[in-house]
């Protein structure tokens, strides 16, 4: 198999998660102008909006502690372009990256992205410069850049859950207690990483969702797994907030992006998958 025929069907698999997130989380709301408002504490919030004419985020924001709000565009994730790094440029890298997502990712660093968060949106640090939302579906790439400028002053949540990102592993709890929870993601590995926390189908393994990924169909219905919670990949140092709100019972935790410096195989065929109990 070609290695990018691989890539595909891991990004395949990948956007019928988001696909399926967004249809979950698609009745938060959206539409209106996009604004930076003020979430009534100090951190000011970013609306990302998605219409007739495509999605949308203000020209201008602070930089950073920022809340983006992506429920209008559940799918959308958060990038930071690269010093000279022009829209035109990442448009045209962006065109490609469900197949070969390695010229776009030379041209930013990925901030994250959330779904199904409790509140509606995630929490980033930008630095200044310019930034991007993007979505990546099926008609191409949607993309809305914006300025981040001065710093908001704000600062950042105190987590009650810390996951570190590590090739090819989640340090993260065992065990939490359910109720809303701040969860603070760090990407502390060499490559990119994201997180999807799913709830496994009854009888279902985590070698069932390996052997989806590597067919790249659903050969025999729906995934065996439904989605709990979604955060988007963050490049290698990227910290990012969100909270969630999971109710009790057990978890899988599994990182699906393809191995971009090996086989292209997913992650989580390498070992990144974890186990969460949420108690009572
Ligand atoms: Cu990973």
């Amino acid at each position: 198999m070609k290695s990018n025929d691989k890539v595909w069907r891991v990004l395949s698999a990948v956007a019928l998660l988001l696909i399926a997130l967004a249809l979950s989380a698609c009745s938060m709301g959206g539409g209106a102008e996009a604004t930076v408002d003020d979430a009534g504490s100090d951190i000011p919030v970013i609306t990302v909006t998605l219409g007739d004419d495509g999605l949308g985020v203000p020209a201008e924001t602070p930089s950073g502690v920022v809340a983006i709000d992506p429920s209008a565009a559940p799918d959308a994730f958060i990038a930071r372009l690269n010093d000279g790094v022009t829209t035109e440029q990442l448009t045209e890298a962006l065109a490609s990256a469900q197949e070969d997502p390695t010229a776009a990712l030379a041209l930013l660093s990925l901030l994250g992205g959330a779904s199904n968060t409790t509140d509606g949106h995630l929490i980033v640090d930008l630095k200044p410069g310019t930034h991007a939302v993007v979505i990546l579906g099926e008609a191409g790439a949607q993309v809305a850049t914006f300025t981040a400028g001065e710093a908001s002053g704000a600062t950042a949540p105190t987590p009650d859950v810390v996951v570190d990102l590590v090739d090819f592993n989640f340090a993260i709890p065992t065990e939490i207690s359910a109720g809303p929870k701040v969860w603070q993601i760090n990407n502390k590995g060499q490559q990119w990483h994201e997180m999807a926390i799913v709830k496994l189908s009854e009888g279902a393994t985590v070698d069932d969702v390996l052997a989806m990924l590597a067919s790249g169909e659903e050969t025999d219905g729906p995934p065996p797994f439904e989605d709990a919670a979604f955060w988007a990949p963050n490049s290698p140092g990227e910290t990012g907030y969100v909270t969630w709100d999971l109710p009790a019972g057990e978890y899988t935790v599994l990182c699906f992006l393809p191995d971009l410096t090996g086989d292209f195989s997913p992650h989580a065929a390498h070992g990144m998958v974890a186990q969460l109990t949420v108690t009572e």
